[in-house]
């Protein structure tokens, strides 16, 4: 399987989050796409390329709001104007405009408009985060093109994360979505009916909101049951798509706690939607936190289960692009996600 790593996903190294009142260390660290790339080595899953072709502004605003973008690319200067010490400390935002504000007015002030675009204080905004999950985007896309051209797979290595991150919102760790970006290229590159399986242990509220009204891009998720898990306010099972995108939206929420066995039932269920919708083509927002192991995360999955994962999502015959989204048991990310994709490759034919 052919790797797409975006190199510079360095440039974005959050210091702090905040976490019940208190800044603590981030947990999404560079170090975790550097164990996958690791694991992807000593396994000899393919080759991996890091010279990727830019993408311009217009493919990112396929999915993300115009004044969003602007808003990014120009955040972290923003932030040092505003005072000269902030070039040592993240930007996160502390104001938000929840029912009875308005967000249809831009704010001219940096600190109101940090909260117009994003819904936590937990996903800090560096000097490289924009560089970086651009370069993200295209990493993501360059999967997408790689499929288009009748290739099998392939996966996207990059962070931070996507799928959190709305249309014209960051959060979650997230700021532009990968695999909705890379689902929208391959629309535009000419498959008919695409759907995007998000196996993080959050649910991807971010891509479920950018394609909620839409029956062209089928989304599945399976992750921790919002009533006590991150997300919270999206990701039940009554949401179904609304408009033309009517059913084509399954949230299978699952308690904290669950092991592997039912998982995977959860898994073939979302899986047979899929291939009842008719998708041509499957993005796989590959979270790695349904590990046992997470320090954030509550599911009981072991690095073997993973194998079965790869194999299950092989049996689809779709061709798939699999996007990389959380894991924060960085020692053992690159093995659980290296084992997805040798299952894969070992039952894709
Ligand atoms: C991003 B992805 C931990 C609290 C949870 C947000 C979790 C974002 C997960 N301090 N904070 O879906 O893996
Ligand atoms: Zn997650």
């Amino acid at each position: 399987m052919h790797t797409f790593f975006n190199d510079r996903h360095a440039l974005h190294h959050g210091r702090h989050e905040m976490f019940r009142g208190e800044l603590v260390p981030c947990f999404e660290v560079p170090a975790r796409a550097d164990y996958v790339l690791e694991a992807l080595r000593s396994r000899q899953l393919g080759p991996i390329e890091s010279a990727l072709p830019e993408v311009g502004l217009d493919v990112l605003a396929r999915v993300h709001a115009p004044r969003y973008l602007d808003f990014l690319a120009g955040a972290w200067d923003e932030w040092v104007a505003l005072d000269p010490k902030n070039a040592e400390r993240d930007a996160l935002p502390s104001y938000w405009p929840i029912r009875t504000f308005r967000s249809d007015v831009l704010p001219a002030s940096f600190p109101a408009r940090m909260g117009l675009f994003s819904f936590d204080a937990g996903s800090p905004l560096t000097a490289g985060t924009w560089q970086a999950a651009r370069q993200g985007a295209a990493c993501a896309v360059a999967g997408a093109r790689h499929l288009l051209q009748g290739h099998r797979s392939a996966f996207a290595l990059t962070r931070p994360p996507g799928h959190h991150a709305g249309a014209d919102f960051f959060g979650g760790y997230c700021f532009l979505n990968n695999a909705a970006i890379a689902a929208q290229a391959l629309r535009d590159g000419g498959m008919d009916k695409v759907a995007i399986l998000d196996v993080d242990y959050h649910h991807g509220n971010g891509t479920q909101a950018i394609f909620y009204e839409r029956a062209d891009v089928f989304f599945a998720s399976v992750h921790g049951d919002p009533h006590t898990e991150y997300p919270y306010f999206l990701g039940y099972a009554d949401e179904r798509g609304a408009a033309a995108g009517e059913g084509c939206n399954l949230n299978l929420p699952l308690p904290r706690g669950t092991g592997f066995d039912r998982w995977r039932e959860a898994l073939a269920t979302a899986l047979q939607a899929i291939a009842a919708h008719g998708a041509q083509a499957l993005v796989v927002s590959l979270g790695l936190d349904t590990f046992e192991g997470d320090p954030i995360a509550g599911f009981r999955l072991r690095s073997a289960d993973y194998l079965r994962v790869g194999e299950a999502l092989a049996a689809a015959g779709l061709p798939t692009l699999f996007v990389f989204e959380g894991g924060y048991a960085v020692a053992e990310v690159g093995v659980n996600a290296a084992n997805v994709l040798e299952g894969f490759r070992q039952h894709a034919g």
